[in-house]
């Protein structure tokens, strides 16, 4: 455990293997459990005012650039005083809701190194009908970087009238190394709360004239491959013998998504338990919504509220708690999936019997994430960093040398997840300074979060914010 006390780390695992062998089951909730890190870090507020900021990227210009989900803009804040620019705002850009709006943003390997790809892409929410009615869709659009100006211009819609409901939105755009666009998309929050009478779509896959038609109304809980162009990579995965955007499949909510060298992480909201983080292959089946975290039978069966027979599903009334005879469900271990390709990490797997409804949700609600690659601070080169908004700290997990390897085996991909920069808000996203020694963290508006006392408020301390973490010394 590099940086890390063992004492602490020893403590946790064992208190859990405890509750396994002894039959005994978990009497907190396990993000309560939580190791930090011994490191030190003062923290200062960088700016305020933010309408929603969703991603925050380092830029090559040295400021934060940083999407504002609410305020439908980019915004470049100095990190040294805070100061603000508008690069664009988006009058298009349609938000109503929670999981929409302005969304995520990847700047252009190339950005500002005189090559001529001065391009910035993002991923937003747009009504899709020109009618009275609204036709929530999301698009990905590109934009061209003026640095005398200071301005994104030249606006070039990429891919347009991917679906988009009002919940579980992904949003995520990364690019590769391979020059591909990543873009994460959730399950709409189908088969579950306002949304339980929609099937859940992750596991659909297109047809061939789906995909010939531009019908992307299955692109819903995927991760989805692009040319910078909008147009399928040849080298796409074939699935059921049908080449279309879509690279994975099978997710839930993929908020976070970043690349560690040639390897393609996602971080995903579970539903009730099991909060993933994944290492997302082509062709992957991540096995949302018919098993979620590991295929283990534990706290969690699947509900096919769509097909509830003989009531109809719109005279039921949804509960996590109570499950109607005539909602179909069926066990993980009967869910046959050929690529089902297990978490690398949970938050949180807990056994049968886990109370839900005294402990309430074992999540941490997982957002963004970047690989840390300095190696400013002992022991954290080769990390994921993700920011959580339900516990409100961002967990550092050493990528371990068999996840370079691609060894298979899910277990043997992630260091345990160390705590660090907790305070009373949402973290939305996270990035480090190139030096390695300053973390930059988005916070949400609004919601709740784990407070002081452990259990969930609603004041943040500081909504829609940017706070900075800079590091001081090693607790080692
Ligand atoms: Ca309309
Ligand atoms: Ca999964
Ligand atoms: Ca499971």
């Amino acid at each position: 455990m590099r940086g890390v006390s063992p004492l602490v780390v020893v403590l946790i695992g064992a208190g859990i293997l405890a509750a396994h062998a002894q039959g005994n089951l978990p009497t907190q909730n396990p993000r309560v459990v939580t190791t930090y890190g011994p490191e030190s870090f003062v923290t200062r507020v960088v700016t305020t005012d933010l309408a929603g900021p969703w991603e925050v990227a380092w830029g090559p210009d040295g400021f934060l650039w940083i999407t504002e989900r609410v305020g439908k803009r980019i915004t470049r804040v100095n990190p040294a005083d805070g100061s603000k620019t508008v690069a664009v705002t988006i009058d298009e850009v349609y938000q109503t809701l929670s999981q929409d709006g302005l969304l995520g943003m990847a700047l252009h390997p190339d950005l500002l190194k005189g090559k001529g790809s001065d391009y910035v892409y993002v991923a937003y929410t747009y009504d899709g009908d020109p009618g009275s009615s609204v036709n929530l869709r999301m698009k990905i659009r590109r934009y061209t970087y003026e640095p005398l100006m200071q301005r994104l211009s030249g606006p070039v819609d990429i891919l347009a009238g991917l679906p988009h409901g009002t919940d579980h939105g992904g949003g995520r755009v990364v690019f590769g190394p391979d020059g591909k666009l990543y873009v994460s998309r959730g399950d709409q929050g189908s088969n579950f709360l306002a949304n339980y009478c929609n099937p859940n779509r992750a596991q659909d896959l297109p047809t061939l004239a789906e995909v010939q038609a531009a019908d992307w109304s299955t692109y819903q809980g995927k991760i989805l491959r692009l040319n910078v162009d909008g147009s399928i990579p040849r080298d796409n995965p074939m699935l059921n013998g049908v080449r279309s955007h879509i690279y994975s499949y099978g997710h839930r909510n993929p908020q976070g998504l970043v690349f560690a060298g040639n390897r393609l992480f996602d971080s995903e909201h579970g539903e009730s338990i099991d909060d993933e983080v994944n290492l997302v292959a082509a062709g992957g089946n991540y096995g949302w919504p018919l098993i979620a975290g590991y295929q283990d039978d534990q706290s969690y069966v699947y509900s096919n509220w769509s097909a509830s027979s003989p009531q109809p599903c719109a005279s039921l009334t949804f509960s996590v708690f109570n499950v109607p005879a005539s909602v179909p469900r069926q066990k993980e271990s009967d869910a046959h999936l050929t690529n089902f390709t297990p978490p690398v990490q949970t938050f949180f797997t807990v056994p049968n019997g886990y109370d839900l409804r005294t402990l309430g949700n074992a999540t941490t609600a997982p957002a963004g994430m970047k690989v840390y690659t300095s190696r400013a601070i002992p022991g954290w080169r080769d990390s994921l960093l993700l920011a959580t908004m339900i516990s409100g700290v961002v967990f550092r997990m050493p990528i371990l040398e068999n996840a370079k390897s691609q060894n298979p085996n899910p277990k043997t991909q992630l260091g345990a997840p160390v705590a660090y920069f907790k305070t009373g808000n949402r973290y939305r996203d996270i990035v480090a300074a190139p030096d390695g020694l300053r973390f930059f963290v988005v916070t949400d508006p609004d919601g709740r979060t784990v407070g002081s006392s452990g259990s969930l408020v609603r004041d943040l301390v500081n909504p829609g914010a940017v706070l900075e973490f800079r590091y001081t010394r090693s607790g080692t």
